[in-house]
């Protein structure tokens, strides 16, 4: 037990959605120029950077992340992605429309972009903080007002942030943060008659279960960022250093709580066991440990429930005749440490080979020699796709695979290269709808068509 935080009811939920339908309509948010409510955003950046260690332990005690990780990504990410929307503030502009071509026309037609409402947040426990960033400064940076709830195990940093919008200035109203139960607080968020839009990070199943209630309850705009299962796609004539290494963090990222982790690498057959042996030499390496340590590789499973069903996966993938090449066990030491785990021989129906871990667990399976067609259509052959990921240095190729590869995000030699400013989100039923870069404005802004007669 690190510390006891309350349960919000759903009373609280209505509480928190009045204040920010209020400051969105009648308050000073709703009223404030754009650019002042840029350099709030931008005074809020400032403030995270100044605790950027306190957030970061934080982060590190709370989910498992290890310190030296989380200052960097868990939390420089988010105050990079904060900056980043501050700047879009004042300008978001619509366009002039050409309508009825005749001339003369005596038509004018525009559009404007205008924020929703109140913007419900719902988010999953991996990246405690950079999912709230994702979400939270995009929307606020359109002039929503937000109403989020953390996930029931990782609710400090989300805390934490509160506290700092308070100290940098933003209107009462506008930043409200509800630590609560998904099937109670979430599912009342995402029914609530008052809320407008919904930006939902998780899991699939949870996720189609709240496109319904958006739908049922007063047919809100939603964005869903789901699962995935992403192919990692290596060729014989790839950099072999660069694809171990750049293997292992499309794996171990984060201790495997990573949404794009490659959950399937695919080897081709020449270097198949070059690549395996030399990946098993490096996993040994890693210093399993306390994520405060600075010398920490991989730290503990995020909570009690996850590191169990890893223990099932990977019990699951032996029964199914997969070969366990490295880990797989609890490492018996306190706490919810995994080992970092190898499979190979792993058939395409296999368990492990469709279904999303989420965490320290490498799939590899091989592909005959030259077969890249067949290859592809077994990375394509999942319901998921979120990332994907290829090594290989003939660019005729990398760019034939780009094309073809149904996923969301494509890394070419390299992997998990994300920035505030490119959009991410996947395709099929890893969800839709964008995270960063200017898209990621478009799931916060509706446009509305101007139209006038002279
Ligand atoms: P979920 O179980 O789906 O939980 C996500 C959030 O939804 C939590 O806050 C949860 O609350 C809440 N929730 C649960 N039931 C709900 C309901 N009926 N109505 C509204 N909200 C509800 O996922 P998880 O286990 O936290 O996270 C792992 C999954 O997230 C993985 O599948 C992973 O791939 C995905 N993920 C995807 C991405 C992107 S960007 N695509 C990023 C990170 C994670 P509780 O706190 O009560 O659980």
């Amino acid at each position: 037990v690190i510390c006891k935080v309350s349960l919000a009811q759903i009373s609280d939920v209505d509480r928190a959605v009045a204040v920010a339908k209020e400051a969105f309509e009648t308050g000073e948010w709703g009223r404030m120029n754009a650019r002042d409510r840029g350099r709030l955003i931008y005074r809020l950046a400032d403030l995270m950077e100044q605790h950027q260690e306190e957030l970061a332990t934080i982060e590190a005690i709370d989910s498992g992340a290890v310190y030296t990780l989380a200052l960097k990504t868990h939390v420089g990410m988010s105050i990079q992605t904060f900056r980043y929307f501050a700047g879009w503030c004042d300008k978001i502009q619509g366009s002039t429309i050409p309508i009825n071509q005749a001339r003369p026309n005596h038509n004018l037609t525009f559009t404007r972009r205008e924020p929703i409402g109140v913007c419900g947040i719902v988010i999953p426990w991996n990246y405690p903080l950079m999912m709230l960033a994702w979400k939270t400064a995009a929307c606020l940076a359109a002039g929503h007002t937000v109403v989020l709830k953390p996930a029931q195990v990782t609710p400090l940093t989300a805390l934490k942030f509160a506290e700092l919008t308070v100290k940098a200035g933003f209107p009462k109203g506008v930043v409200n943060i509800i630590p609560g139960a998904g099937s109670l607080i979430g599912q009342r968020i995402s029914e609530h008659p008052d809320v407008r839009k919904l930006g939902f990070t998780g899991s699939t199943p949870v996720g189609k279960h709240i496109m319904k209630s958006c739908a049922v309850s007063n047919v809100k705009k939603v964005s869903l960022e789901l699962g995935g299962k992403s192919p990692l796609l290596i060729f014989n004539d790839c950099n072999l250093h660069k694809a171990v290494r750049m293997g292992m963090g499309a794996v171990f990222f984060n201790k495997g709580e990573n949404c794009i982790a490659a959950g399937r690498l695919f080897v081709e057959e020449s270097i198949h066991d070059l690549y395996l042996n030399k990946v098993v030499e490096e996993v040994k390496k890693m210093k399993i440990g306390d994520p405060l340590d600075r010398s920490t590789d991989h730290g503990p499973q995020n909570h009690r429930a996850h590191l169990d069903k890893m223990v099932e996966y990977c019990a699951t993938g032996v029964q199914e005749g997969a070969t366990l090449v490295y880990g797989g066990k609890q490492v018996p030491r306190p706490g919810f440490f995994f080992e970092p785990t190898v499979f190979t021989d792993v058939q395409d129906d296999m368990f492990i080979a469709r279904e999303e871990s989420f965490g320290p667990i490498m799939i590899i399976s091989k592909f005959a020699d030259g077969d890249l067609d067949g290859v592809l259509k077994r990375a394509n052959n999942t319901e998921f796709g979120l990332a994907s990921g290829v090594f290989t240095q003939d660019l005729s190729k990398a760019l034939y695979i780009s094309e073809r590869l149904q996923a969301g995000t494509v890394f070419i030699n390299t992997y998990n290269k994300t920035d505030v400013a490119a959009p991410f989100g996947g395709f099929k039923q890893s969800g839709f709808g964008k995270d960063l870069g200017e898209e990621a404005l478009n799931e916060y802004l509706r446009t509305k068509t101007v139209t006038i007669e002279y």
